[in-house]
């Protein structure tokens, strides 16, 4: 029988491009619905009726829900070309580092994005959380080893992500002095041709979070009148 695979994503999720990049470095044909977020559809809801969120892994009709999850299924479920390390310490570590990066770095990034790069506060907290993913990085290329892995996937936001914030407020977070492994890391990537293949357009996503910034500052100002 053949197997059908669905993923619930939309076009700029970087959780949803997790499940894109993990199926498509093990070579998985899937389907994919893209989700209107301000107009959830009934499968979405059916499929994630406790977030109600994207993406959503349909596999076989079995539904599976948060991309750290999913991705672990991916892996377990298709083994060509694994993500995860094998040693059962490797594999806490990776988990760990993963759970830190959506807790810690996303937030603190956010932070320093919407302060602008103005607020010392958030700068330094941003620096400290950025400084534990740089020493990951000693002596290799990719958080995974020679190649991409499950953390690579998990932080993979951070590859294009930053960039694009560091463009609108015109201030560099990761700079090759201060971060020269992530720095490079980042290059490494962002160019790997699967990688480079499914990130959304950039002026696209330039729009995107040029509004998600005005929208910030609105909301900023409302509060403090
Ligand atoms: N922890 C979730 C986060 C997923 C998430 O935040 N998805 C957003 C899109 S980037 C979403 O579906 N938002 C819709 C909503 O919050 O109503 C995961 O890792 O899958």
């Amino acid at each position: 029988m053949a197997e059908e695979i669905k993923l619930l994503k939309n076009w700029s999720s970087p959780f949803g491009l997790r499940i894109v990049w993990a199926l498509k470095l093990k070579g998985i044909h899937f389907d994919p619905i893209d989700e209107d977020l301000s107009n959830k559809s009934p499968l979405l809801l059916q499929y994630n009726p406790v977030y109600k969120k994207i993406p959503v892994l349909v596999h076989n009709g079995k539904p599976i829900s948060e991309s750290l999850v999913i991705l672990e299924y991916v892996d377990e479920t298709w083994k060509q070309n694994p993500l995860m390390p094998q040693d059962p310490y490797e594999k806490a570590m990776a988990r760990f580092w993963a759970k830190f990066g959506d807790d810690k770095v996303s937030l603190s990034i956010w932070n320093v994005f919407v302060k602008q790069g103005k607020d010392q506060e958030a700068l330094q907290e941003a620096m400290e959380n950025l400084k534990f993913l740089e020493e990951n990085l000693k002596g290799k290329k990719f958080f995974g080893g020679e190649k991409i892995g499950y953390l690579d996937i998990a932080l993979g936001w951070l590859a294009n992500l930053v960039s694009l914030l560091e463009e609108i407020i015109d201030i560099k977070i990761i700079d090759k002095q201060r971060f020269p492994l992530l720095f490079g890391w980042i290059q490494e990537y962002s160019q790997a041709p699967i990688i480079k293949e499914s990130w959304p357009p950039h002026d696209k996503m330039l729009t995107k979070y040029q509004i998600k910034l005005e929208n910030q500052l609105k909301l900023a100002a409302a509060q403090t009148n």
